[in-house]
């Protein structure tokens, strides 16, 4: 018998790419689904079903702040191990919505560490912990998991609160528990309000004939971006080591959001060339001096993390992971994906104005 694992946030990015890991694995796979108006309506399920897996797990619905519902499920699952990736994970709405980011991604996972001691599940399960470099704000980089935090946003800090809630339960009740600290993944599975999907998206529309341009925040962050199949792996690995401990994972370089927009453009042979500054400036096509990109400040954030950079020595040294899929590849992959998406979504139109 394969084991059990149950999946916190299984619609997401993460969780779609985790749940088709841990299948290939032979894990049996279970998710934590919430009540929603949408829950009958394919697109909730959109990840899911684009990796062919909504038949091959089984999805519970509960809620991450309703500690009943949590303690339901996993009594009657018992799984081995649980990876709570479920968040209110958009950094800017949690300027917007700060109470709900507290409440999903603290108390929610309150509540999952709480379930493990009611049900007297220590000494079986194991806990993946989603923690995120956006807890270490503004900290001086490279960071790594020896680095002060320092976060900048409601979001950074009630995944803080989260991380040092972790730690004092592995600590206070040795149950297996480790945080992944995860700088920026990104693939076509990405939702499409972050800004590699927005970016990738707008890119493959400008490819099919769209005329205005793609309207960004702040063009100076930079981020480390990899891949998200590669940090899945990593969530794996890391409770598969020999004992709980806290690790980052990251590619070890930083682009700035001007070189994601640049690097996207590329992939469909159009170069950008940068004008003006500040809220004024532009990314410009070389060639046809086409405006593809503009400032928008409708995005920018109350505060702004300029600036990560991970540094992933300890995951390499102790679990040998590394990321393996390069900023190029991710960049093309996504892009591509977006224009083969787009060309389904004209095909369905048409193939649903004829049948009208
Ligand atoms: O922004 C800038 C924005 O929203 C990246 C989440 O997965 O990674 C993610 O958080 C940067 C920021 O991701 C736009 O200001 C410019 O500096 O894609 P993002 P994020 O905030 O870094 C961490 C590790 C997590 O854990 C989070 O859950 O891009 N930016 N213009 C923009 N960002 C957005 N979204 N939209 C723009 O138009």
């Amino acid at each position: 018998m394969g084991k059990v694992a149950f999946i916190t946030g299984i619609l997401g990015q993460d969780g779609a790419y985790l749940a088709e890991f841990l299948l290939g694995k032979g894990y049996e796979v279970h998710g934590l689904v919430r009540w929603d108006s949408g829950l009958c309506s394919y697109e909730y399920y959109s990840r899911l079903y684009s990796l062919d897996l909504i038949d091959r797990i089984t999805l519970h619905e509960g809620d991450m702040i309703d500690a009943n519902s949590l303690n339901h499920i996993i009594k009657n699952i018992q799984p081995d191990e649980i990876y709570n990736l479920a968040a209110l994970s958009h950094v800017k709405v949690s300027f917007e919505t700060p109470s709900s980011a507290l409440q999903i991604n603290t108390v929610g996972t309150l509540n999952v560490l709480e379930s493990i001691r009611i049900l007297g599940l220590e000494d079986k399960v194991k806990l993946y912990q989603a923690s995120s470099s956006e807890m270490f704000g503004s900290a001086p980089m490279p960071q790594n998991e020896n680095t002060a935090m320092q976060p900048c946003s409601p979001y950074g800090v009630a995944k803080l609160a989260a991380y040092h809630l972790a730690c004092v339960y592995r600590r206070s009740y040795g149950i297996f528990i480790s945080n992944g600290i995860l700088f920026n993944h990104e693939s076509p599975l990405r939702g499409g309000d972050f800004v590699t999907h927005k970016v990738t998206r707008g890119v493959a529309e400008i490819s099919k004939g769209r005329c205005d341009p793609i309207r960004l925040g702040n063009l100076d962050s930079v981020r480390d971006w990899g891949a998200a199949q590669d940090y899945v792996r990593g969530m794996w690995m890391i409770l598969q080591h020999s004992e709980a401990d806290d690790f980052v994972l990251a590619t070890g370089r930083s682009r700035s959001v001007r070189d994601f927009v640049s690097a996207s453009f590329k992939v469909i042979g159009r170069q950008i060339e940068w004008k003006y500054e500040g809220i004024n400036e532009k990314g410009i096509d070389s060639q046809t001096g086409e405006v593809l990109v503009v400032v928008d400040p409708e995005f920018f954030r109350p505060i702004e993390l300029e600036y990560l950079l991970g540094d992933p020595t300890k995951a390499k040294d102790i679990l040998s992971w590394s990321a393996q899929i390069s900023f190029d590849q991710l960049v093309q992959d996504m892009v591509m994906a977006d224009i083969e998406l787009l060309s389904i979504e004209k095909n369905n139109a048409v193939g649903r104005s004829y049948a009208q």
